[in-house]
């Protein structure tokens, strides 16, 4: 692949997260409106403005960039620092816990354990992760292991992990292919299924051999899940764009149009679209509304060119 061609991809997923995000903030705890409702909200918003998804992936990036790579007291600070500054950007309930027991004296690797039982299984930590898959696209075990660190900042579970790592997997997979070239589903659900550990996502991976013709997103729903867990929300964002490989706007949209943490799902489904098909598949009146375009679409480029040089 050209570095050009590679740098469209980065620019892609970063946006595209960002996009996702905040076309689905607005439906964030819906159900049952419809794809055309997506669209209309989408066209009508003079800005689109996204949410801790975002926030939280900038952290990912901006710390990844300033250490050229995993530094977890400096990523730590940085979701910090940025949650300081703008702390109105509908962060879930974990985050801002272990960001105040770090404040205190709490060691930034060990805050996160004492959350909840065994820590958080919430989507916090893969809605963030497009970074690290770009990053790592092309090593695997290299990008399992950041993604396993830069989620124990603030989700300590192990299902937690696992789905930030199945997210990055994908958004990496999807970066390493040609949207020129016809795309293999089967091969492509086959991969990911090969790379996770965990039943209950492998579980729901084999689940997706029975939707792909199912119309009624009532079911996926179901079977899949919409919900703020990472087993129930990073399915559902992989399906999304299984189902829609060759539309940055279709599989969003319908990654949103699944209800429930539709900003989550969209912006997941937006960071694997965006690295299939690359930054110019977005559309570009949504592009042109994105709060903060200026600042975001740099941090792709520096990833790119820690990457390349
Ligand atoms: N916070 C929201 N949305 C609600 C309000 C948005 C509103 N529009 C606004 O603007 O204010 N969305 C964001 O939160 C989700 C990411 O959450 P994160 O970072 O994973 O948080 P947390 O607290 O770690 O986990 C979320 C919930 O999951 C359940 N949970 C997690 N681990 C658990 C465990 N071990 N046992 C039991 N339950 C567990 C809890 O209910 C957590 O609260 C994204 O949707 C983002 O957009
Ligand atoms: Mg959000
Ligand atoms: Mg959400």
């Amino acid at each position: 692949m050209d570095t050009d061609t590679l740098c469209n991809k980065f620019l892609g997923s970063i946006l595209g997260t960002a996009i996702g995000d905040s076309v689905g903030a607005g439906f964030e705890g819906l159900q049952g409106f419809t794809e055309d409702q997506v669209h209309a909200v989408a066209e009508r918003r003079k800005v689109l403005r996204y949410t801790d998804d975002t926030h939280m992936m900038i952290g990912v990036a901006e710390s990844l960039i300033a250490k050229s790579g995993f530094d977890g007291e400096h990523m730590a600070n940085r979701f910090i620092y940025n949650y300081n500054w703008e702390p109105f950007r509908g962060y879930g309930p974990g985050p801002p816990r272990i960001f105040a027991a770090i404040q205190e004296g709490e060691s930034w690797d060990r805050a996160s354990e004492k959350l909840y039982l065994g820590g958080s299984y919430g989507n916090g930590a893969a809605m963030r992760i497009a970074p690290v898959g770009l990053l790592y696209y092309d090593n695997p075990q290299k990008l399992k292991e950041v993604a396993y660190q830069s989620s124990h900042v603030t989700h300590a579970h192990i299902l937690g992990k696992e789905g930030a790592a199945l997210q990055a997997y994908a958004v990496a997979l999807a970066t390493t292919l040609d949207p020129t070239s016809s795309f293999d589903r089967e091969a492509f659900l086959r991969k990911l299924g090969d790379f996770v550990v965990n039943d209950t996502y492998k579980e729901k991976l084999q689940t997706m051999e029975d939707l792909w013709n199912e119309s009624d997103k009532i079911k996926i729903a179901a079977e899949l899940g919409n919900g703020v867990e990472a087993f129930n929300s990073v399915p559902a964002a992989i399906f999304s764009f299984l189902t829609h490989p060759n539309s940055f706007e279709e599989a969003v949209v319908y990654a949103i149009s699944l209800g429930g943490d539709t900003d989550t799902i969209g912006a997941m489904a937006g960071a694997i679209s965006g690295a299939y098909l690359g930054m110019d598949s977005i559309p570009a009146e949504w592009l042109a509304k994105l709060e903060n375009r200026l600042y975001i679409e740099p941090l792709a480029t520096e990833l790119w060119q820690i990457k390349t040089e």
